[in-house]
Order: structure tokens, then sequence, then C-alpha cells
């Protein structure tokens, strides 16, 4: 968005960063350079929504705090590293607007900002990501990262959506477990039949009053539209959908949200960097909105 780059997110009020991993991810890695390529098609932004006017780099103060440190070979290293980025930028004041990265990238996400207590989540995916382990034993991967939140207790599964879901299955059971926690699990069809403003208007619901994240993973998109990504699946969201109900996000308390799964190197003309992009464009004209209301 051709923000000023800042080490640290101390004095701003909205800080955007990116994680460049993807060693979460199960079958077509790439999301790892989603960060750069995002960060390339932002520049397209301009400064004013066009449907609200809203001005957000007016409203708050914003910059581009980098990408986080990483380790390419090392799962559990990086879960640390990235939790202890957005715990910097959280307790400098700042609202942690990310770019994944693959989306077990929002669990250390998730650990940072529910510091004071399990956070609502409003999640907009293809999948659930509450499955138990991988490949046998391997429970962190980009298909778990909200069971493992919800067991270490800063996910409240009765405040959380996932919006989209749809794909063949592993299990005709694969979704029970997240459903006998509480999740509010709407497929598709359930987005289709309702249209975007129930939608939206049920997300607020489930959400209520308390802090809530939320995440985006691209692949909730149509992969017409954003081919781009680890896990595509036909069927899914117009890019003007996820626009209609992103901004339909107003009023919800939003402690942090992310852009996660764009991998460029299945992406055609940088159309799933750009669609990255301008949602989290959108994403930072709902949050802008939120501090200037909590200015009063
Ligand atoms: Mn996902």
């Amino acid at each position: 968005m051709r923000l000023p780059y800042r080490e640290s997110a101390a004095g701003l009020d909205v800080a955007l960063y990116g994680i460049p991993w993807d060693g979460g991810t199960t079958n077509r890695a790439g999301a790892r350079h989603g960060p750069r390529e995002v960060r390339s098609q932002s520049s397209m932004m301009r400064s004013v929504h066009h449907v609200t006017g809203l001005q957000p780099f007016r409203i708050a103060r914003v910059a581009d705090v980098g990408d986080l440190s990483v380790n390419p070979t090392d799962i559990g290293d990086t879960l640390e590293r990235i939790a202890a980025g957005v715990a910097a930028i959280v307790r400098a004041g700042a609202i942690p607007l990310g770019v994944g990265g693959d989306h077990l990238t929002t669990l250390p996400v998730l650990r940072a900002v529910a510091r004071s207590g399990p956070v609502g989540l409003i999640q907009f995916d293809a999948h659930s990501d509450t499955n138990d382990t991988y490949f046998g034993n391997s429970p962190y991967t980009h298909g778990t990262p909200f069971r493992r939140a919800i067991e270490e207790g800063i996910l409240d599964p009765r405040r959380t959506i996932q919006i989209g879901l749809r794909g063949s299955l592993y299990d005709p059971a694969e979704h029970d477990w997240a459903r006998a926690q509480g999740i509010r699990t709407m497929y598709m069809e359930e987005c289709v039949r309702l249209g975007p403003e129930r939608v939206m208007e049920e997300a607020r619901r489930v959400a209520g009053d308390g802090p809530t994240y939320v995440t985006f993973d691209i692949d909730c998109l149509d992969p017409s539209m954003a081919p781009g990504t680890g896990t595509p699946e036909i069927g899914g969201f117009t890019t003007r959908e996820a626009q209609q109900m992103l901004r339909l996000l107003d009023g919800v308390r939003i402690v942090g949200a992310d852009v996660v799964e764009v991998a460029p190197p299945f992406d055609l003309s940088g159309i799933t960097a750009l669609a990255g992009a301008t949602v989290l464009f959108e994403l930072l004209c709902v949050v802008a909105s939120g501090c200037r209301q909590a200015r009063g």
C-alpha cells in the first residue's frame, strides 16, 4: 500500500506485516511467497474506499512493519517466532493485520492476540481446518490450526463461525468435532441460499460483542478468481461477494485479521495476489473504522 516501513509497531494503530512461511502446507506449497506478491499488488490500492468514503490512512496510523522472522526447516521454532513477533505488535498497542503464509500461521497469531482470554473467530475458508493430525502424527499443519487453538483455550468455539466450507472430505465425520465444540459451520450452499447480508448477520450474531479475530483464507474465493492457492475448491465466492461480506464486518470488535494461503507459484498474472491485497484493504477499512469508533 506504499506505506512507510517501520521496524516496530510503536505509535501505530494498525501494523501490516507478512509471514513468508508455508511449512504447514500438506500438498501444494508456495504461500511463503505470498507477502512479497501481495505487497507488490497492494501498490495499486488508493487511499479512499469507494463505497464508504472512508480514508483509512487518515483515520489510523498505519505502517508496514515488514515480514516476521521464520525458520523454513523447523515448525516449532517458526510458531514461536511468529507468536513473539505478533506479541510485540500487540504490546505496542497496534492491531496486527497480516499476510500469510499458510493457514497454520494463524495459530501462533491467535496465541499472541488472545493474551487476556479466548477470542471469537470469523473465518472465511473453503475448509474447516479443524482436523486432528495428518500423516499419522503431525499435529501442526494448515489443516489443524483451529483445533489446536480450541484445545489451547485461545479460541472460543461458541463465538466461531466458518463461512464458505465446501469440497470433498477425508471422512464423513470430518466436521463433527468442530460442530460438537459449538462452531457454527456454514457450507457454501447455505451461503448461496442466505446471500451476503444474512451470512454476515449470522457472523455478527455468533461473534457478539467480544474481541474477535478475522481470518480470510483466499481459497474461500472461487479458483477462477483466485487460482494461486494451495488447496483450490471450485464453487467458491466471487471477489465481489467477498467485498460485500467484508464491509459488513463494520461494528465487530476486531483485534486482528489476516489474509492467508496466497501461493504465487500457482497464480496467473498476479490475480490472486491482487485479490489478497484488495481484501487486505477492505479489512484495513473496517479496522480503521473501529479505531475511529473507539475514539468516539
Ligand atoms: Mn484455511
